[in-house]
């Protein structure tokens, strides 16, 4: 008897694991953009090596949560996956804002450096709030989109400044600009009503939100490196059969390396697409990135005043100390 009720359950519990699950992910950033295009094959590689068994609907563009509700979302079990912009959570902790220091990373080597250096105090973070770090993929270097020419930070005095962060804020306030958060799908808006007359961010994202349209100039700073990266629920994941959790952590690696090859590519086809579209495509004078620079040291120091010994034994390890 004790067996039958044994083979039952065992039965019982295969036919369980077996049975497919459907898996709904949120991302911020818009269907056409590199990121989502990443997401959506990482999708499609786990539906198929895992037979069926997960399927992820990918909702892409904040269309089902906006930005901020992502993470908090994937922490609760509403959703399984998400992908946030990283140092959109700077803070909470300061090890989410190193990567959006001006001039701190000035190359993708120094990219993958300073996530290679800081991913531990990330996935630490993320496990004591039930999720693991899937993948995270970097952004091409950030650049200024403005309206009228800007030889130095001085130019930038009074203007109202798109921020997506804690960082790109005190950029703003920084250099006397006034700074509004917006989400990267309402860009195009808040240009157009006047609410920002200038940005820093990727060639991407200006493609993205068809920067010609409000912005002459874009100067290509290459200011900074950020990334974002793709949760999930722990529950969720310890809910797959060991072999379908593997095949989604292997298709989670191919993303990665993926990503960050893409995101290479993008650095050039989406500048040269910004100057195809009638935008005068500029390197930055050297006054304007001696500014920006002071303005990267005064963030570094202030960042080192509170990253705690975590924080700054990173910083460290980065710069090779
Ligand atoms: N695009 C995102 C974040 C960084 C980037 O290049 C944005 O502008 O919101």
């Amino acid at each position: 008897m004790r067996s039958w009720i044994a083979f039952v359950l065992s039965l019982a519990l295969s036919l369980a694991v077996a049975q497919s699950q459907t898996w709904t992910m949120a991302t911020p950033y818009p269907d056409g953009n590199f990121h989502t295009i990443n997401i959506r094959e990482f999708a499609r590689e786990v539906e198929a090596a895992t037979q069926g068994r997960v399927v992820i609907r990918v909702n892409s563009g904040a269309s089902l949560l906006p930005h901020p509700q992502i993470l908090p979302a994937v922490r609760n079990g509403q959703i399984q996956l998400g992908e946030v912009l990283i140092s959109l959570l700077a803070n909470e902790n300061p090890i989410f804002a190193l990567d959006s220091i001006p001039f701190l990373v000035s190359s993708y080597e120094d990219a993958q450096r300073l996530y290679r250096v800081s991913k531990g105090e990330i996935e630490n973070w993320l496990a004591r709030r039930g999720m693991v770090l899937l993948f995270s993929v970097p952004w091409p270097g950030q650049g200024l989109y403005t309206k009228k020419p800007i030889n130095s930070a001085a130019d930038l005095r009074g203007l109202r400044f798109r921020a997506f962060n804690p960082a790109t804020a005190r950029i703003a306030e920084l250099t006397g600009m006034i700074p509004t958060q917006v989400e990267a799908a309402d860009i195009p808006q808040a240009f157009a009503t006047g609410i920002v007359e200038a940005m820093i961010t990727s060639p991407s994202t200006g493609v993205d939100s068809q920067a010609w349209d409000f912005a002459r100039f874009f100067y290509d700073l290459r200011a900074w490196i950020p990334k974002n990266m793709v949760v999930v629920n722990r529950r969720a994941l310890e809910s797959l059969s060991p072999a379908d959790r593997e095949a989604l952590l292997a298709a989670a690696r191919r993303a990665e390396q993926r990503g960050w090859e893409a995101s290479q590519r993008e650095a050039s086809s989406k500048t040269a697409i910004l100057a195809q579209r009638g935008m005068q495509v500029l390197q930055p004078s050297p006054q304007l990135v001696a500014d920006l620079r002071k303005v990267g040291e005064t963030m570094v120091n202030e960042w080192l005043r509170r990253a705690g010994a975590t924080g700054v034994n990173i910083y460290r390890a980065y710069l090779g100390r």
